[in-house]
């Protein structure tokens, strides 16, 4: 009987989740130049965000990395002196879980004008996701994204105090609709 309850949940929620594990972030701009510069140089986002840079004046690039060497993380190309010229990157969990950085701090640089001061960086903000409480279930670690194994999870621990209880308020009670509801709202990355 249990078991197939929760084979008609997961049923029933798959289509709520398929609208919405597709959420997408917001754009934010840096100019590239006039000058040596990178405005704003130093630039906190939201995990899933694009950063769109947009050529203002003079012979630039983007690349990824400190101090003139380039660490593969992003590039928009060879330099142009092109204004109006764009490169987009999405800051989104794949990124993040390909190429790691301390405290989610990426530098880049313009490969022309470097020594010259033209560095910046972007620092990824990633929420807290007390949703997130496992893995594909070999480690039981979070692993940066809500999905199904969470939920099994969750599931499995159903009015127990155990992993899923703390997802909603209040903390430290048992699992039950509210942390579920919960779950699934943030479902996707996270
Ligand atoms: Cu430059």
């Amino acid at each position: 009987m249990r078991s197939r309850r929760v084979f008609q949940v997961l049923c029933a929620v798959g289509a709520i989740c398929m609208t919405t594990m597709m959420a997408s972030g917001a754009t934010l701009d840096v100019s590239v130049g006039p000058g040596f510069n990178f405005t704003p140089a130093d630039l906190t986002i939201q995990l899933g965000d694009t950063v769109r840079w947009t050529w203002a004046g003079g012979f630039h690039n983007v690349e990824s990395g400190v101090s003139g060497a380039h660490d593969g993380n992003f590039r928009s190309g060879n330099p142009t002196s092109a204004n109006g010229t764009i490169f987009e990157f999405t800051f989104d969990q794949a990124f993040l879980d390909a190429n790691p950085m301390p405290g989610n701090v990426y530098p880049y640089y313009c490969v022309v004008h470097e020594g010259v001061g033209m560095i910046a960086s972007l620092t990824i903000d990633e929420p807290l996701c007390p949703a997130d409480i496992t893995d594909s279930g070999a480690k039981n670690m979070p692993d940066g994204a809500v999905d199904v194994f969470d939920l099994l999870e969750l599931l499995a621990n159903w009015a127990t105090n155990g992993p899923g209880a703390n997802i909603a308020d209040p903390p430290n009670d048992f699992v039950d609709v509210f942390d579920l509801l919960d779950l699934l709202a943030a479902w996707g990355d996270c």
